[in-house]
């Protein structure tokens, strides 16, 4: 029988393996770079059991920092022909060969909760990560707003890829230009389980516009035909915001501009309500249309600080219909895929996401369940990168870093 003890350890010895020295890779093969909020939880899982080791990985991630703010989703810190798009497909210009996108900005929080458990080594780290934060915050706040909410302006962008929120953003993308290349990704998983080549194509033009304008982002807002409102970004956001500001005052940095940012936020993250719906949602900010999707995102409403009953009550029954909670989209949705990435797969550091959010807002009861249910998937079905919601069996990546994590950190 495996043991909550045995299983520790096993969490650690993958952190361990994937670690690179001074970042981690999401997971051998598949995905051997740094990737933006891979990074930031994978610094949390440090920080059960080597706290300098944790400061090292969110400092590794700032060092890839673009002299305007941005941080990227990906850092290509070494070669490496197993993943696809590399460096020379993106063609960026940073200190680190890197993508020209981010993910979400979760970095903040993980760094604030770090910092709570080593307030005083955590103060000097802080003296140069925070303005770091600060200024990637910014970046956002200036570029990526639409009514006050934060727009995804690629599937990675938001981490969660083939999410049907962007089917219809997708649908009206002409990519028949996009010319040949090489997927790595369904050579090292099942390609049952991977996005399909349609939604591969667009992810590829959309990088393929993003390197002719050199990543400018007044030209890609202008010109770009995916700009889409999104719950991930816009609660990371609105949580990341909070949680620099917290920090701020309690060491006495700059702070300015953090309290009306977390106005201009919450009201952004009012527009993402869809009443019809009855959840929060994403909004295709050229057509204007609704996705019309229930994701585990639309759950991130917690950790951004905000309430919602509705949420709550769909986040009970879930939790009390649904297996192995909580699905990246809908079960009773036409567009429900139980293995196909993030459209019906749980996924652990999701779970997580939702359960600091919900313990930060007083849901301990909802919080703890969450836990233990993510607790009981990875003890059954092992560290991999998520899960079938129906069935519990795992898929894609094996000893997957922000699944070990999530263990050491909260579900274990
Ligand atoms: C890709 C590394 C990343 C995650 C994303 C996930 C996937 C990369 O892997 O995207 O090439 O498809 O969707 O959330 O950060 O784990």
């Amino acid at each position: 029988m495996t043991t909550t003890h045995s299983l520790g350890q096993a969490a650690r010895q993958i952190l361990t393996q994937n670690d690179k020295g001074s970042y981690t890779i999401p997971t051998k093969g598949l995905y051997p770079y740094q990737w933006n909020w891979d990074s930031a939880i994978a610094a949390l899982g440090f920080a059960e059991f080597d706290i300098n080791r944790a400061w090292v990985e969110l400092e590794t991630l700032f060092s890839g920092q673009w002299a305007d703010g941005m941080v990227p989703h990906i850092l290509f810190h070494q070669p490496d022909s197993g993943y696809f798009p590399g460096p020379d497909v993106w063609g960026c210009g940073g200190p680190i060969p890197s993508s020209g996108i981010i993910q979400p900005p979760i970095a903040a929080s993980m760094a604030r909760r770090i910092w709570e458990k080593d307030t005083v080594a955590g103060a000097s780290r802080m003296v140069v990560l925070y303005p770091k934060m600060l200024a990637w915050h910014r970046w956002i706040m200036q570029w990526r707003l639409d009514r006050g909410a934060v727009c995804t302006t690629h599937p990675w962008e938001t981490g969660r890829d083939n999410a049907p929120d962007w089917d219809n953003t997708m649908a009206r993308m002409n990519a028949s230009d996009v010319g040949e290349y090489t997927r790595r990704d369904t050579a090292h998983v099942n390609s049952d389980d991977r996005p399909t080549k349609f939604d591969y194509d667009r992810y590829i033009k959309l990088v393929q516009l993003g390197r002719k304008l050199n990543w400018d982002q007044a030209a890609l807002r202008e010109q770009s035909p995916f700009r889409v409102a999104d719950p991930t970004m816009t609660f990371t956001t609105l949580g990341a915001a909070r949680d620099l500001l917290a920090m701020g005052t309690e060491l006495g940095f700059d702070t300015i501009g953090l309290a009306e940012d977390i106005q201009t936020l919450e009201a952004g993250a009012a527009t993402l309500w869809n009443t019809d719906l009855g959840a929060f949602d994403s909004r295709d900010v050229l057509s204007g249309e609704w996705a019309e999707c229930l994701s585990n995102a639309s759950y991130l409403c917690w950790l951004g600080g905000i309430e919602s009953d509705q949420m709550m009550d769909r986040l009970r029954n879930t939790l009390e219909t649904v297996p192995y909670p909580v699905p990246s989209n809908d079960p009773d949705s036409d567009t429900f895929d139980a293995r196909r990435y993030w459209r019906g797969p749980t996924w652990a550091v999701v779970n997580m996401l939702i359960g600091l959010g919900l313990e930060q807002q007083g849901h301990h009861a909802e919080a703890a369940e969450l836990a233990r249910k993510t607790g009981a998937l990875i003890s059954e079905h092992g560290f991999a990168e998520y899960f079938d919601p129906l069935s519990g069996s795992p898929a894609g990546g094996k000893s997957f870093t922000w699944t070990a994590a999530v263990w050491l950190a909260w579900a274990g």
